[in-house]
């Protein structure tokens, strides 16, 4: 029964947005959103096997809230803070998202219209993109888009009989607020501060950027299906308009086992397949984001995303000194399991990862460094051929003129790092909790080892 009409999101929706017969599903924080229906040619609902099960399981985990010991929940006043990012790294780099409630957003002017994405988005509404549609994912789960515009997307996205999104509508000029806007290290620090020493002659693909910034459009009842995304990067979204329920899965135990680590990920990627395993083995918790609320996921962490109503949000990928830990874990699950973790294709990241690396002898001291994650930078760095996700490009792996002198560095930091023939890298790295950052490294002591390459 529904107590307050604002957790109603069935209201209006209902034989005007989606069938009138359409089930409904109650969630932890008092909210009611529709379940998705899409009739075949027989009237069945090609939502029965997957997509409503899933939905239903994710309804049924807690709701987070500031009290949780899983999120960190901040609110748009702490923004102001100086201490404002290395609190939010020092959360992401212990495998904790971060929600930010009520952050500025853009004003909504009459409709949700293809003019606003246009003017407050600058997004044409003659832009072309890949449009996701239930119905083609329930009849073949690898060819799931269909081509189209925004104009078109919007032409029907009140059209009870269809659902649909779009989820690679690239937004480079996209940032997270002032505040936190040096998060992305790959570009703040890897690309802006090595060009001197390493001047880039190479063709650099250009999905090094171009993951830096995004958009999602959806009409009501989109699943997105568990998976972690792509390339171990972080992601962040700010919700513009509608609303999502965001579920963020943990495991139980077992934080020291890289293979259970990849059977959670693997396993929730097939769910219906693996339900009681993923019920014995996996903790979540629904993070429900609306109009101004951020939320900045570490590397690696498996999600769903259930769209309940019509909805915009924006976001990005990228890569953090404090969170490579996890982007290696991320990229080694990919290289080795392949297609069932990720619901995204993208290929190099090695040259950002690399250009990470040399940019650390000239690093600012201000920025703190981590054992685990300088560690999995060294060894992704020298390993590009390892981390190769499967089914990936092999031209992404390729050495380019960031090869031989992120070695060069990664040999000196192995060394004070203690690594040696009889101790590995790996070796040290597979030890112990795979979700923390370890022991904090002296700035002095490493100046010291990597001064020779920081000659003019
Ligand atoms: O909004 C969605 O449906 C999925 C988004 C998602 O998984 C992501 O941005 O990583
Ligand atoms: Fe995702």
């Amino acid at each position: 029964m529904v107590t307050c009409n604002s957790l109603d999101l069935t209201e209006g929706l209902l034989g005007m947005e989606v069938p009138k017969t359409s089930s409904k599903v109650r969630w932890k924080d008092g909210h009611t959103s529709i379940l998705p229906a899409v009739y075949n040619e027989y009237q069945i609902n090609v939502c029965n096997s997957v997509d409503i099960p899933i939905i239903n399981y994710l309804a049924e985990f807690p709701s987070s809230t500031p009290a949780s010991n899983h999120v960190l929940h901040l609110t748009n006043n702490d923004l102001g803070s100086d201490e404002i990012l290395d609190r939010v790294e020092g959360a992401l780099g212990n495998n904790k998202p971060v929600v930010i409630r009520g952050v500025e957003h853009q004003p909504l002017a009459g409709e949700f219209t293809p003019d606003y994405l246009d003017r407050h988005f600058g997004i044409s509404p003659n832009r072309a993109v890949y449009i996701h549609d239930v119905q083609a994912r329930a009849a073949d789960h690898v060819n799931v888009t269909k081509p189209g515009t925004i104009a078109s997307f919007f032409a029907s996205i009140m059209d009870p009989r269809k659902i649909k999104c779009v989820l690679d509508l690239p937004l480079a000029h996209t940032t997270l607020p002032q505040s936190l806007k040096h998060l992305d290290h790959g570009l703040v620090y890897g690309w802006n501060e090595t060009l001197y020493d390493v001047p880039a002659k190479s063709n650099v693909h250009p999905e090094n950027f171009t993951v830096k910034g995004w958009g999602l459009l959806h009409q009501a009842g989109y699943l997105t299906y568990p998976h972690h995304d792509a390339e171990g990067t972080l992601t962040w979204v700010r919700m513009e308009f509608g609303l999502k329920f965001w579920t963020v899965f943990r495991l139980k135990s077992q934080y020291d086992n890289r293979i259970h680590i990849q059977e959670v990920v693997c396993r929730l990627g097939n769910f219906t397949e693996h339900e009681a395993w993923a019920r014995e083995h996996c903790d979540a918790e629904v993070i429900t984001l609306t109009r101004g609320d951020i939320l900045i996921m570490p590397p690696g962490m498996p999600h769903a995303v259930y769209t309940p109503v019509k909805s915009f949000a924006t976001g990005g990928h990228a890569y953090n000194f404090r969170c490579l830990h996890l982007s290696e874990l991320a990229r080694y699950i990919d290289a080795t399991t392949g297609d069932c973790t990720t619901n995204q294709k993208l290929e190099h990241a090695l040259e950002t990862l690399r250009r990470m690396l040399l940019a650390v002898p000239r690093l600012s001291p201000r920025i703190r460094l981590f054992k685990r994650p300088l560690l999995s930078l060294c060894i992704m760095a020298t390993q590009g051929q390892q981390y190769r996700a499967k089914g990936g490009s092999k031209h992404g792996v390729e050495d380019r003129e960031t090869a031989k002198p992120s070695a060069d560095i990664a040999d000196a930091i192995f060394k004070h790092l203690g690594v040696s023939k009889r101790m590995p890298a790996s070796t040290i790295l597979y030890e112990g909790n795979q979700f923390v950052t370890g022991d904090e490294i002296s700035r002095d002591h490493l100046a010291r080892v990597l001064k020779r390459f920081t000659v003019l």
